[in-house]
């Protein structure tokens, strides 16, 4: 049977700030038999109540389909054109209970028993860190032990928060609890910032996850590394998790827990593009909350560097600030949807 290929609107078909906002502009599939088409589907999972300081991750779906417009099928970097080869669509938000996170997580893991059911591959648009755990949780069932890349200012391994098991800072605990991770198969990049105690990496190190620190990565090309992540992880099932506070603060201002001394835009394009011939059964990109009023780069906290004076001020009413609000937020959305067109690279070459 001939295979049809989904193709982004293009612009000489609609403007591109008209018609219904889907992730790249892509169809929005919902009938079951649509979804047995595809290859790769994007999905949103708008949740950010298992956040610990800035919430709005709960818009980070509608934020980046929203700013995902722009993008091009074609990369003239690497030549990649991913939507000759794969069957993609936009299938949609998870609905998720915004008031019970618990209850969020057992929503999402049947949202994606589903999607796995289908023969798709999840891109996942976060949604904070928590809903990780129960994609994870589908995707053992059908892949068994899955090696994962997980790029992070934070290991996110707390044994609870708050008293509580489930929550954006425990996720890779539970799955490695669980028994969802291949452990000698996990690489962790760019964690930093300050602690508790010396060992909250170290519980990492000791399931075996390859810990690279951000100072490991400062000041240089990831490429060597990423060939020293694709002997590790490879052999097997992938997953990526990619939290955009990974990336430092100064590009990436739109997220919940912002660290300084991230990585570059540039060094996290390395590390997608790094997993090129890796075995990736789908990749999610979490904690983005661009736009969300009240919790985008103009209310950031002094320390923030993207932050300066005068963009504190008055973030919502004023003309000018949304225009700067929204150039902040831009450069954090294209980066974020440079990292969907190279994770389906990944998935697809
Ligand atoms: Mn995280």
């Amino acid at each position: 049977m001939d295979k049809t290929f989904h193709q982004p609107l293009g612009g000489n078909e609609m403007p591109r700030f008209g018609g219904i906002a889907t992730m790249m502009r892509l169809p929005h599939i919902q009938s079951p038999e649509e979804k047995r088409q595809l290859d790769v589907a994007f999905v949103g999972v708008p949740l950010d109540i298992g956040t610990s300081l800035r919430s709005g991750t709960r818009f980070g779906p509608r934020e980046i389909r929203a700013q995902s417009v722009m993008i091009r099928p074609y990369n003239m970097a690497t030549g990649a054109a991913p939507f000759d080869s794969l069957n993609v669509a936009d299938i949609g938000d998870v609905a998720i209970n915004t008031f019970n996170l618990l209850d969020a997580v057992r929503i999402i893991e049947e949202a994606y028993d589903e999607i796995v059911e289908f023969g798709i591959k999840p891109l996942t648009l976060g949604g904070d860190h928590t809903i990780t755990l129960p994609i994870l949780r589908a995707l053992h069932k059908k892949y068994g032990k899955i090696g994962l890349v997980h790029v992070d200012a934070h290991a996110d391994v707390n044994d609870h928060m708050f008293g509580e098991k489930i929550a954006h800072g425990t996720t890779f605990r539970r799955a490695q609890e669980e028994g969802l991770l291949d452990s000698e198969r996990v690489v962790q990049i760019g964690l930093r910032a300050q602690g508790y105690t010396a060992e909250d990496f170290n519980w990492s190190r000791k399931q075996g996850f390859r810990v690279v620190q951000a100072e490991e990565c400062w000041h240089k090309s990831l490429e060597p590394l990423m060939a020293e992540v694709r002997e590790k992880v490879g052999g097997g099932p992938v997953y990526l998790s990619f939290d955009i506070d990974g990336i430092d603060p100064a590009w990436a201002p739109g997220t919940g827990t912002p660290e300084i001394g991230g990585l570059t835009t540039i060094q996290a394009m390395e590390i997608i593009r790094g997993c090129q011939g890796l075995d990736l059964i789908g990749g999610d990109l979490v904690e983005v909350s661009a736009c969300c009023p009240g919790f985008n780069a103009d209310k950031a906290p002094p320390f923030q560097p993207g932050a300066s004076p005068e963009r504190r001020v008055d973030p919502c009413c004023s003309g000018h600030n949304n225009y700067k609000n929204w150039r902040a937020n831009m450069a954090l959305d294209l980066f974020v949807v440079l990292l969907y067109v190279a994770a389906m690279l990944a998935l697809g070459w």
